[in-house]
């Protein structure tokens, strides 16, 4: 018998989104708003294609202190979704451990899976048949190390027989609600670890994932997936984000369909200005480059943190900071009008200047001048490393008094130190070579 259900995960309700607090208020509402916003998107669209169930795949809330406004608008969600006669089946992740009492568990048509070992529930269509089985298990704290998956019973329809007497269909299709990482992940917390392997032999059709944040489709046979989170919450986490609506046909054929329900997105961009060969070109340029990023975001607010490619003769305007500073007020400047009509806004995080090399230095490297000296110190300087770090703790000295300042140095990577030592190295030639000093 066919059914539909979707899948989400990682909804983060209420996440407090931290450092935007330079960000105009209007758009800033907007922000904490976006994960609620989100979640009355996936109740929306799973009253909206007739689903028969939905499924949570942990870390509902942000924090394992949840607010009230955040449970709340979770609950409002529920009761909607319980009007139209949709089953809800929930765990609980790292970011949001099971409390003694979830208040919503009470609801009849809202599944809550325990902490102590996985539980395995009838799903029903719509129609009252027993069309699946889901298994699943909550976290009860917030750093799960064990496998998880590894509980997770083989022919879990049999455990629902004992429970509840219930004779099981000839087919019963089989579906796993685990948060975990399956085969590691550098981005995120290996908590309930285990293999792809694993959770393909234990012969369930569907492993609806939850933890990682980036959307993936790990195997088709069975499906194994994570639909990532609901709504992006920093500049790391770019790209359309939303649901699986999937399909399960008679023959328990799948058929999933990813729909975005996100209400802002975040983009890391960079802009090539190697045409541009002046300052009002670059603007326009950068403008027209917005509403780009104003299509592709499809109505919804953007944060985009850019990164400028340019011409040496623009780039050695770029360099003087204000400049860069006028480009960012340019585009400030040009998203006001829509944030007073409340339209979408494609708002700058941060521009930065990609200072590649420029002919200048290729031409002073070769020269018998004083300039030629700098450029040649310059690139003695970026050969050695332990001369590149003596010299940057003696410019940078009186920054280490101070333990804020310290403990960002302490963090930048050499790679970033490099590109400050060539920035620099850029500046001054500019500035020499600007000064009439030509050999
Ligand atoms: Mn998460």
């Amino acid at each position: 018998m066919g059914f539909r259900f979707v899948h989400a995960a990682d909804l983060h309700l209420d996440s407090p989104f931290k450092g935007l607090a330079e960000l105009p208020n209007e758009l800033r509402e907007q922000v904490l708003q976006s994960t609620f916003t989100a979640w009355d998107k996936l109740v929306d669209l799973t009253i909206r294609c007739g689903a028969d169930a939905l499924l949570l795949g942990g870390d509902l809330f942000d924090g394992a202190h949840r607010t009230l406004r955040a449970e709340w608008r979770l609950r409002r969600g529920l009761d909607r979704l319980g009007e139209a006669h949709v089953q809800v089946f929930i765990i609980h992740g790292n970011h949001d451990p099971m409390k003694q009492s979830e208040p919503w568990s009470e609801a009849e048509h809202v599944h809550v899976f325990g902490t102590h070992e996985p539980l395995s529930l009838p799903l029903f269509n719509q129609q009252g048949e027993w069309v699946a089985v889901v298994t699943g298990m909550s976290y009860g704290e917030a750093a799960v190390y064990d496998n998880l998956a590894s509980l997770y019973p083989r022919e879990p329809e049999r455990r629902v027989h004992q429970q509840t007497g219930r004779s099981v269909p000839d087919s019963m299709y089989r579906i796993g609600l685990l948060h975990g990482t399956v085969d590691s992940n550098k981005d995120h917390d290996p908590y309930a670890p285990c293999t792809k392997e694993e959770l393909v032999q234990k012969g369930y059709d569907y492993w609806a994932l939850g933890h990682i944040h980036v959307r993936q489709l790990l195997s088709t046979d069975p499906y194994i997936v994570y639909p990532g989170n609901l709504q992006s919450r920093h500049i790391k986490e770019t790209g359309a984000k939303g649901a699986f609506v999937v399909d399960v046909h008679d023959d328990h054929s799948t058929e999933l369909a990813f729909h975005a329900l996100d209400c802002m997105r975040w983009f890391e961009m960079e802009l090539n200005l190697h045409e541009a060969s002046s300052l009002q070109q670059a603007g326009d340029m950068l403008l027209r480059a917005v509403e780009d990023i104003r299509e592709a975001s499809e109505g919804r607010s953007a944060f985009v943190r850019m990164t400028l490619c340019a011409s040496p003769a623009v780039q050695h305007d770029l360099l003087q900071g204000d400049l860069q500073q006028e480009l960012l007020e340019l585009w400030k400047e040009s998203e006001w009008p829509r944030l007073e009509s409340e339209e979408s806004i494609v708002w700058p995080l941060q521009i930065m200047v990609n200072r590649e090399e420029t002919s200048d230095l290729e031409r002073w490297r070769e020269a018998d001048h004083f300039i030629g000296d700098v450029v040649r110190l310059g690139d003695a300087l970026l050969q050695d490393k332990e001369e590149l770090a003596a010299l940057l703790e003696e410019v940078l000295g009186s920054f280490y008094s101070q333990r804020r300042l310290r403990q960002w140095l302490q963090h930048q990577s050499e790679a970033e130190q490099e590109k400050w030592m060539r920035d620099a190295l850029q500046l001054v030639v500019g500035r020499l070579d600007q000064g009439g000093e030509k050999g």
